[in-house]
C-alpha cells in the first residue's frame, strides 16, 4: 500500500546513504598523512606508529639545522640539511621498523613503525 511503499522508499534510500560512503571512500581515500616535529633537538614523537602507506612530513622546527636520516645505509629516510621551518616527507609502504638520526647531531634518535 501508499504507506507501506513510502517506508520501504525510505530504507531504501536510507541504505543507499549508508552505502555511498563506502562505494566511494576507497578509491578516493585522502592518504594517510602523519607529522613529526623536530624540536629542542629531539624528534618528536620519538616513535611513529603508522599503517602502510602513510606519508610522514618532518618539520625542523629548530633554528639549528637538522636531518631526518636512516640508521640502515640502505635508508630509506635521507633528508637533506633541513633548516628552520623546512619540512621533509617520505611514504611509507613497506611494513617495518626504521630507525633514524639527525647526522649533526646523533644523539637525536627517532623510529617509524609501519603495521
Ligand atoms: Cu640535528
Amino acid at each position: 500500500m501508499k504507506r507501506r511503499g513510502s517506508i520501504l522508499a525510505a530504507l531504501a534510500s536510507m541504505a543507499v546513504l549508508t552505502a555511498a560512503p563506502a562505494s566511494f571512500a576507497t578509491p578516493h581515500a585522502p592518504a594517510a598523512t602523519a607529522q613529526v616535529a623536530i624540536a629542542n633537538f629531539a624528534f618528536s614523537p620519538a616513535t611513529l606508529n603508522i599503517s602502510r602507506g602513510t606519508t610522514v612530513t618532518w618539520t625542523n622546527q629548530d633554528s639549528d639545522p637538522h636531518t631526518v636520516t636512516s640508521t640502515d645505509s640502505g635508508g630509506p629516510l635521507n633528508s637533506p640539511m633541513l633548516s628552520q621551518s623546512d619540512t621533509y616527507s617520505f611514504t611509507f609502504n613497506s611494513a617495518g621498523t626504521f630507525s633514524y638520526i639527525c647526522t649533526v647531531h646523533p644523539a637525536m634518535q627517532g623510529t617509524v613503525v609501519v603495521s
